[in-house]
């Protein structure tokens, strides 16, 4: 397992919280996910075998969200 923490602009309000933590969520491999409005982070864990940190970006940006790093 891995655990990255990604920066992610436009989140504003405990919706935005949601729709991002159902679009990292979702995705097979992700194993523990927690995404904190304050400090507009997600530290998500995943094992590298299933998925990838580029696919984690992409779902966030697919939500409508900017991912900063
Ligand atoms: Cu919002």
């Amino acid at each position: 397992m891995v655990t990255e923490t990604i920066k992610i602009e436009g989140m504003m309000c405990g919706h935005c919280q949601a729709t991002v933590e159902k679009a990292i969520g979702t995705i097979a491999g992700v194993s523990e996910l927690k995404v904190d409005l304050a400090t507009k982070q997600a530290t998500v864990t995943f094992d590298p075998a299933v998925t990838k940190l580029d696919v984690i970006k992409a779902a966030v940006t697919d939500a409508g969200y900017t991912v900063k790093n």
